[in-house]
């Protein structure tokens, strides 16, 4: 039973319990009309408590039934009889109390918290709104401005807040049951408050229209924050049913969209990517001590993020002088966190006085679980590293590389002990971003895996299963759809055109800007690293060369494809650009001709699709849904596209093959059909019944 009645004196108790987050699915909402209506018959029952079971409260409805036909009671249905219940009810959190969740807690009567308890509006980054009374109960609590922000940012607000907002009205200081069985007893006898009969705050049409203007700069192309907006603003001055109408009206059109749809499969794309059958029953081993080699802008974000989640680091530089550097490099990053309100001052001092020591010398290493390589992209130097590390690391001790494109068995080869040897891909900043690629050698023992995915959780960060090959997964798709990016370049296009065609697209930064973010240099020595490897027909970006060979290494050097100065940080054109590109393409002989923006996408989307059937079909992602994770999580993808094989179905396979084939016409050495695509596309089926049938 999902849901249960029963009654500790006075007080009827009504408990829900759907593990693992006591999600509001078909059988809940019957379960709660059954025991709202158990509560209400029950006389001796003078007022109510609702509460959960298990780790959380609800924490909404129940996404896998999204999609498919709703079955009644629908939840808007199952809010209102509680709300309309003669008598009060106490809702009782702990956990979170998302989306329909705190929609939940909304239509009971009063509202008492945990106090570590947080909740929030999520719907929006699901490409929804809240759809059982949130846009309507929400501003009639806590006033229009902070409802607004509630439901299109999906902030999660803690209890403290929560309780000034209006949104509850206690915090429990004891025990949460027995504080909420206190609270309904003061209640008994009352009549209840129902939130719906609260009058709504006034409009503030210049509030509104800030807001819709804030959202089309920061959420461009996403359409669920901006009907929300509208769903709050209608339902201003009329009563509740008829704003819940509307909203109804709006959560069911949304429902149907594409951005709904996508968003959904990225948020069980990224739970499925953890769910392997090699590492299903296998016990990780302990990582409580990491060391990491190299204290540059990497090594320092992965110490960092060891730091942040508890574990003890020891990191390595060449010698103390170094070290001493990369510890202050280490403690500025955790400062900052500080300054930014993310850690406590004391916290970050015990960090540093604890938990972190930097050294110059490997011995230091002697007693480390795992530790994780971040030294320069260089065959030798890695393996110098690694002979090191097996003569010093103990028995057992995980042998870790970040590299982001080299080869892990050969890393591996120069130990004694390949079993031990991983690679995880950290992405830049290691502290901030969400990725961590955990790459799988031939020899790499099942619970060194399953170490890499256990320390991935820990971090807070999501990770997926790559095999070997040049790049693994996100490398070697970046590096092939570059190169189709580059051809525009080469044969017209302007890379501020395709950065711009991108963004539009939706993707958070262009190939161009990201260069100069990445640094220039590091797109220069990859081309040095592979020109033996060249094919006549490959097209080299010279234009790149020519920039790098200036001095013109992106951000850091003020100057990359953009300028970066005082007067604009975040990049503006450069005019000489243009002058370069002209005379590289005529001593190319290519006579340049103009791209829409509606090509370079096509060109640009085609090329990543392809590649990433390849590296399904190669093995080295596992299926298409760890593809579009690693890209939406790593690369910029629009989480509102799905990721580029979610989007590839969407858009129709058939008609991507035909792209390419188009383009074959006058490059047939880059454009080719991938074997994988082709075939899905004669059959009619789609990357997304690849995800099926494996492990989901
Ligand atoms: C909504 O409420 C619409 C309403 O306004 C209107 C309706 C009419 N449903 O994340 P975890 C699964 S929209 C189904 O790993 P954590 C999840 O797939 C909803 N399943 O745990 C996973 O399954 P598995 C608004 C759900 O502790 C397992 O539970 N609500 C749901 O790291 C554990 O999840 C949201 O958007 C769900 N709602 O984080 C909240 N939620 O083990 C979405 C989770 O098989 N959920 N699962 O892989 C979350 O943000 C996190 O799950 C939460 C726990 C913070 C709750």
């Amino acid at each position: 039973m999902s849901v249960t009645y029963h009654r500790d004196g006075a007080v009827g108790i009504i408990t829900i319990a759907n593990p693992p987050v006591n999600a509001m699915s078909l059988a809940v909402r019957s379960g709660l009309m059954d025991a709202a209506a158990a509560f209400a018959t029950d006389d001796q029952a003078l007022s109510g408590v609702i509460l959960c079971d298990g780790r959380t409260w609800v924490a909404g409805a129940d996404i896998s039934e999204f999609g498919k036909p709703p079955i009644q009671p629908f939840l808007p249905d199952v809010i209102d009889t509680i709300e309309r219940l003669e008598k009060p009810v106490v809702a009782a959190f702990h956990g979170t109390a998302l989306g329909g969740g705190l929609e939940l807690a909304l239509g009971a009567h009063a509202r008492i918290a945990a106090p570590a308890a947080r909740m929030g509006l999520p719907e929006v980054t699901l490409g929804l709104l809240p759809g059982a009374g949130g846009t309507q109960r929400v501003p009639r609590l806590a006033g229009l401005k902070a409802a607004l922000e509630m439901i299109t940012s999906a902030r999660q607000v803690p209890a403290s807040e929560a309780q000034e907002l209006g949104l509850i009205d206690r915090i429990a200081t004891g025990d949460l049951t027995q504080d909420a069985m206190a609270f309904a007893r003061e209640l008994a006898g009352s009549t209840p408050r129902r939130t719906g009969d609260l009058p709504t705050p006034d409009n503030d049409p210049a509030l509104v229209a800030d807001i819709k203007a804030s959202l089309a700069r920061k959420v461009p192309g996403q359409i669920a924050q901006a009907r929300a907006v509208d769903a709050v603003v209608e339902g201003l001055g009329v009563p509740l049913a008829e704003g819940m109408a509307q909203e109804r009206a709006k959560f069911q059109e949304l429902m149907q969209t594409p951005q709904r749809a996508a968003m959904i499969h990225a948020f069980f794309s990224e739970r499925a990517v953890a769910q392997l059958p090699e590492i299903a029953d296998v016990k990780p081993r302990v990582f409580d001590r990491i060391g990491v080699i190299g204290g540059g802008t990497m090594g320092a974000g992965i110490a960092v993020s060891a730091l942040l989640a508890g574990l003890d680091v020891t990191l390595i530089e060449r010698d103390d002088a170094a070290a001493e550097k990369a510890a202050a490099g280490v403690a500025k990053i955790l400062e900052g966190s500080v300054k930014r309100g993310k850690l406590r001052a004391d916290k970050c001092d015990a960090i540093l006085a604890n938990s972190f020591r930097a050294a110059g010398d490997y011995a230091a290493l002697a007693q480390a679980d795992l530790i994780i390589e971040a030294v320069f992209e260089k065959m030798e130097v890695k393996e110098d590293v690694f002979t090191r590390l097996d003569a010093i690391a103990k028995p057992g001790a995980i042998l870790a590389t970040n590299t982001s494109y080299l080869d892990v068995n050969r890393i591996a080869a120069v130990t004694s002990r390949p079993q031990d040897v991983i690679g995880l891909h950290f992405f830049s900043p290691a502290h901030v971003m969400r990725l961590l690629e955990v790459v799988v050698a031939d020899h790499t023992a099942p619970d060194v895996t399953a170490t890499g995915f256990a320390l991935a959780r820990k971090l807070k960060k999501i990770a997926v299963r790559a095999g070997v090959c040049d790049g693994f997964i996100g490398n070697r798709i970046l590096s092939h759809y570059r190169m189709a990016a580059d051809a525009m370049v080469l044969d017209g296009a302007s890379p501020y055109q395709i950065d711009r065609a991108l963004t539009d697209f939706g993707f958070a930064m262009g190939p161009y800007a990201v260069s100069d973010l990445a640094g220039l240099d590091i797109g220069y020595f990859t081309r040095q690293r592979k020109a033996a490897d060249l094919h006549p027909r490959d097209r080299v970006p010279v234009f790149a060369d020519r920039l790098y060979e200036q001095g013109h290494l992106g951000r850091k050097s003020g100057q990359g494809y953009y300028i970066y100065d005082a007067d604009s940080p975040n990049g503006r054109q450069d005019p000489a650009l243009a002058g370069l590109l002209e005379q590289v393409r005529a001593d190319l002989g290519i006579t340049p001709r103009d791209f829409t923006d509606a090509e370079i996408v096509a060109r640009y989307m085609a090329a990543m699709v392809n590649e990433s059937a390849r590296v399904v079909q190669d093995g080295i992602a596992l299926r298409p849904l760890d593809v579009d994770v690693v890209l939406l999580n790593g690369y910029g993808f629009p989480r509102w596209r799905g990721g580029p094989l979610h989007w590839a179905d969407h858009q129709g396979l058939a008609s991507i093959v035909a792209d390419i084939e188009t383009f074959a016409e006058t490059d047939d050495h880059y454009w080719q059909v991938a074997p994988l695509l082709r075939d899905l596309a004669q059959q009619g089926r789609s990357f997304a019944a690849l995800n099926e049938g494996k492990p989901a």
